[in-house]
């Protein structure tokens, strides 16, 4: 497969990038994160979105490699960030379902706050429902000990995956995410409205926070702002950006 054979190469030899979409307070529209997501630009393959390189890398077992890659580059990344005073905010990383079942899974994450000497309080994981119902006594397990280090832990995607709410409340949660497709839908669709609101209201239940995700709208954010969601993200503020490109924004943003 020449996806494979490419991803491979790409992970051995360099090719493979971050960038960053920022978070941001509905309350003063200050910086509150920053989330990390991948891209691949290949010399003979063009660019290859997450959504196909994630399933292949998970079928491949490449994951845990480029899983590996994606936390360190962020970590160092963020790190440098902080030191040089541009931001003081957590990024926050993705993670597939395979890497929670990684034997060493949290061992790998220590030795990578140790290595790029990011303090575990700027770290946050993103992990879907799916992910974690799929085992979930191992998972409150990882999440446990994640958390004991200081990590935050964020529930990606909220409303779209196999939920189980008896299961969900025992797990050590800092912050729901809603999925785009409810937001985009909140200014057209009731349900898509009324689904908003219960996710925000049963969040606040629960005393996590909120992050709407795919704002691209003023009456969007204002809408989110009105039922106290916490912080959103979206074209609205920005796409997700090269690390360069980043920066610029946050000269501009300030
Ligand atoms: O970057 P984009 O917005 O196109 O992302 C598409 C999908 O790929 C999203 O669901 C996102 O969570 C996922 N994704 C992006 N980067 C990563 C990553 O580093 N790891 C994992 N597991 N998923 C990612
Ligand atoms: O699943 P996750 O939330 O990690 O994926 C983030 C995905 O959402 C990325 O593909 C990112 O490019 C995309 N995205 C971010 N903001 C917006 C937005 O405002 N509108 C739309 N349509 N997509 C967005
Ligand atoms: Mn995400
Ligand atoms: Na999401």
């Amino acid at each position: 497969n020449v996806l494979e054979r490419r991803l491979r190469l790409a992970l051995e030899e360099g090719g493979l990038s971050l960038a960053y979409q920022p978070k941001i307070a509905t309350s003063d529209d200050a910086l509150t994160g920053l989330e990390a997501l991948l891209r691949w630009h290949d010399e003979e393959l063009g660019t290859v979105s997450p959504d196909k390189i994630i399933p292949l890398a998970e079928d491949t077992g490449l994951i845990l490699p480029l899983g590996e890659w994606v936390l360190r580059t962020a970590c160092i990344q963020t790190a440098r960030w902080h030191a040089e005073g541009r931001i003081t905010v957590p990024v926050a990383v993705n993670l597939s379902p395979v890497q929670l079942n990684q034997h060493d899974f949290v061992d790998m994450v220590k030795r990578v706050l140790d290595e790029t000497g990011l303090d575990p309080r700027f770290l946050e994981l993103e992990l879907t429902e799916s992910a974690v119902m799929q085992n979930p006594d191992r998972a409150r397990g990882i999440l446990l000990e994640l958390r004991r280090l200081g990590i935050l832990i964020s529930i990606d995607d909220f409303g779209t995956g196999y939920s189980n709410l008896a299961q969900l409340k025992r797990f050590p949660i800092d912050r729901l995410k809603i999925d785009r497709s409810f937001t985009a839908g909140v200014m057209r669709d009731a349900q898509d409205a009324a689904i908003v609101q219960a996710v925000i209201a049963l969040a606040h239940s629960l005393q996590l926070d909120v992050v709407a995700e795919g704002v691209e709208t003023r009456e969007q954010l204002d809408f989110i702002r009105s039922l106290q969601g916490e912080q959103y993200q979206g074209y609205l503020c920005s796409k997700a950006l090269a690390a360069e490109e980043f920066e610029a924004f946050l000269d501009e943003w300030q």
